[in-house]
């Protein structure tokens, strides 16, 4: 049994679909970011640095309970425990994918979560800054969409933790109040429908309820 902290947001999604999609049994708790919940003692000995997601798994190695943050690594941490193929044991397709969670946790995340914050809720209206990170948005969409000209998902033929970790982050861009959606980039776009359809995808986009 697994206990997920979590809120509604790119990053702790990124954790309920990987639940969802390896079956494992879960329980949410709602951390409540928008109310201070991440700074409350009891959290911070589970993240030290106060955000969400965090699991901690009951049945850990060794059964000992085992604590996870950084929603990167609680996805290789869940493919681990279950040699999941969402990250190969294959040295140079694991290799891929790791590269393309790293291009996820160091780009992707930090940038598109700057931009939103600066489009939609900075207290007053930066240009500059909504410039600078809107560009970076539009980049990192056209290394997405070069990289899925040529293959089929980030880090080759199989969908793995690389896709769920960018597909958080596309999803969310595609709220109509955001106006930075996928557009006309076709590959990308075809990857975003293809996941879309998963049924794990679907239930796990739709946690905390
Ligand atoms: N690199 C971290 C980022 C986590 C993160 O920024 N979480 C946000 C929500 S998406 C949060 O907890 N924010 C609360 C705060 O910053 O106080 C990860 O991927 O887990």
């Amino acid at each position: 049994m697994i206990d997920l902290y979590t809120d509604g947001t790119a990053n702790g999604r990124k954790a309920s679909i990987m639940l969802e999609e390896t079956g494992l049994e879960y329980t949410t708790h709602v951390v409540g970011i928008l109310k201070g919940g991440q700074f409350e003692p009891a959290f911070k000995r589970i993240n030290p640095n106060s955000k969400i997601p965090a699991i901690v798994d009951k049945n850990g190695p060794g059964g000992e309970p085992h604590t996870v943050f950084e929603s990167g690594a609680i996805l290789i941490y869940l493919a681990e425990k279950l040699s999941s193929p969402l990250l190969p044991d294959n040295p140079i397709e694991r290799s891929n994918v790791i590269q393309w969670l790293m291009f996820q946790m160091a780009n992707i995340g930090p940038m598109f979560g700057q931009y939103h914050h600066f489009f939609s809720h900075a207290p007053e209206k930066v240009p500059y800054a909504i410039e600078r990170y809107r560009k970076e948005v539009e980049r990192l969409y056209e290394v997405m969409n070069e990289r899925l000209d040529t293959s089929r998902f980030l880090a080759g033929d199989d969908y793995s933790i690389a896709d769920i970790a960018s597909y958080t982050w596309v999803a969310r861009f595609e709220a109509p109040e955001i106006d930075l959606s996928i557009g006309d980039r076709a590959h990308l776009n075809r990857w975003f429908v293809a996941i879309s359809a998963r049924p794990a995808i679907q239930r796990g986009m739709a946690v905390p309820a």
